[in-house]
């Protein structure tokens, strides 16, 4: 099978909601050796955005999105076990706090997020989704991260991201961590009015986003 028909079986693997189909088509990926992240961006995200455009034309509704995030995670699971250890970028780049907001439990983009910042060499700790604001903060300090990065899907949790970086001023420590923001509602504007560091659009930038917030930490 060639790699279009790859991304394209894990294209409709998610549109259909098939766990088994969507690990199928993972593994047939690695078996093709083609890069994780790729498969990733060009096969199970195309997907993904089908049923984002379907949800938003009240065509497709929630329990259903539930099992299509299932094969997206079914085949992320088996595609991230294949990312090569020389591959890892093994230089320590920094270390990277990712959630996703208070209020929020959408975790597919932050899960890709976590998975390049990873595979560049990151060290990443995942607080997983709904995090407490509070609990952001204690844990910031308590790993002594370089970066904090979370992730909003929802206009109404948005907020939590303001509030993050209210606390971290409150506590005196906001100098001690890069702030930096994304999902599909945020936006550079929105970064920049609530005082973060980096906004990206896309887990790839975040990586390069992070890259430099490291250089400007002089780390
Ligand atoms: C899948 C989905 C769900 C799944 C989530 C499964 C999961 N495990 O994540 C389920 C079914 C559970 C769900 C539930 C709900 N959802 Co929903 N959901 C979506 C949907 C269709 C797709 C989101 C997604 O995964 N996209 C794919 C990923 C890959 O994209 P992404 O998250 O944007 O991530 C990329 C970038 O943004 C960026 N990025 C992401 N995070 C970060 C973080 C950092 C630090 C950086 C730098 C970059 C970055 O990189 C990623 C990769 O490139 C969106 C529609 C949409 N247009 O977004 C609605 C959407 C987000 N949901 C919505 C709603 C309303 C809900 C519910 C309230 C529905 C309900 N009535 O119950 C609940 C929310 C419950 C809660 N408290 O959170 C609304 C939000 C509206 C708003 N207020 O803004 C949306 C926009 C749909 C809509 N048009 O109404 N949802």
């Amino acid at each position: 099978m060639g790699n279009e028909a790859i991304f394209q079986k894990l294209k409709t693997a998610i549109e259909e909601m098939d766990s088994d189909m969507a690990a199928e088509g993972a593994r047939e990926a690695v078996a093709a050796g083609i890069d994780p992240l790729t498969a990733i961006n060009e096969g199970l995200s195309l997907g993904m955005k089908t049923m984002s455009d379907l949800f938003d034309e009240g065509e497709m509704f929630v329990p259903q999105l539930v099992v299509a995030a299932q094969a997206f995670d079914a085949a992320v699971a088996i595609l991230k076990e294949a990312i090569p250890e020389e591959d890892k970028d093994k230089a320590n780049r920094g270390k990277v706090l990712i959630h996703t907001v208070q209020g929020d439990i959408h975790d597919i983009g932050k899960n890709i997020v976590k998975t390049m910042l990873s595979a560049s060499g990151f060290e990443v700790f995942d607080l997983g989704r709904d995090v407490p604001v509070e609990e952001v903060v204690t844990q910031a300090k308590k790993l002594k991260v370089d970066i904090i990065a979370g992730s909003a899907l929802m206009t109404t949790t948005m907020p939590s991201q303001r509030d993050i970086v209210s606390l971290l001023k409150e506590e005196g420590i906001r100098d001690q961590f890069k702030c930096m923001f994304g999902g599909a509602p945020v936006s550079p504007e929105w970064v920049e009015k609530i005082g973060a560091d980096a906004y990206a659009e896309t887990a790839s930038e975040a990586v390069t986003k992070a890259k430099e917030l490291m250089a400007q930490l002089g780390r």
